[in-house]
């Protein structure tokens, strides 16, 4: 497949769909609604559960697309034995009882991807007990193995886990495009500073480009 266009900052980014993958951040319950790890910091979950559209809107472009589509989510195995002691410490609320199961733990309701967000046979769900999607998890011999050059990603929350991971990928030598309304921070004041971030000083860890760009540029 040739090379397909999406208008974005710093500048155009030129992209082979059949080497890029869609990468979806943590849509988990946990961070998306009422009574899990995100709110257990002091969160609004309103920002984070309000994007959820637009991801879906631009994770069907790509499947329609027949893109490779990554889900990942942040957790922990239920005897806790990867949470490292500085984790729990500043997030008590790990391993604890909630509304929706024990938070952040993988198996629980709370741990998976909202409905809407479900992933379909033949996507990846990488579990990861860290920020960043790289830390102990076997995503780059994935994306290897698959030919990937180029990452589209979405998800939660903009300046953890979307940001940690983009980090992680540009220094990998991925060339990243985050989409800025496909993203959410639960303080409103950190999104326009998470996208300036990422493509200032010439888009020094990769692009960012609106959801409807993403969609013309997925379109043609
Ligand atoms: N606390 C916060 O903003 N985020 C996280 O802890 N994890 C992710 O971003 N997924």
């Amino acid at each position: 497949m040739s090379e397909s266009r999406i208008k974005a900052q710093p500048f155009e980014f030129t992209f082979n769909p059949d080497r890029t993958a869609v990468m979806i951040i943590d849509m988990q319950r946990d961070f998306c609604a009422r009574g899990g790890f995100g709110e257990s910091l002091g969160n609004d979950v309103t920002p984070t559960a309000a994007i959820i559209p637009t991801v879906r809107t631009v994770l069907d472009a790509a499947r329609d697309r027949g893109m490779f589509v990554i889900h990942t989510r942040e957790g922990h195995r239920p005897d806790m034995s990867d949470v490292p002691k500085a984790k729990k410490r500043r997030s008590p609320a790990i391993g604890e009882e909630g509304p929706m199961g024990r938070i952040l733990i993988r198996g629980e309701y709370g741990h998976d991807i909202v409905d809407e967000l479900q992933p379909r046979d033949g996507e990846i769900v990488l579990d990861k007990p860290g920020k960043g999607a790289f830390y102990e998890t076997d995503l780059e011999l994935i994306l290897r193995n698959r030919g990937i050059d180029s990452l589209i990603v979405m998800g939660v929350t903009t300046h953890v886990c979307v940001h940690t991971t983009i980090r992680e990928a540009n220094d990998r030598g991925y060339e990243c495009l985050m989409v800025e309304d496909g993203t959410a921070t639960f303080d409103p004041r950190d999104q326009e500073a998470s996208i300036r971030m990422i493509n200032q000083q010439g888009g020094i860890f990769g692009w960012t480009a609106t959801s409807n760009e993403v969609l013309k540029g997925l379109s043609n």
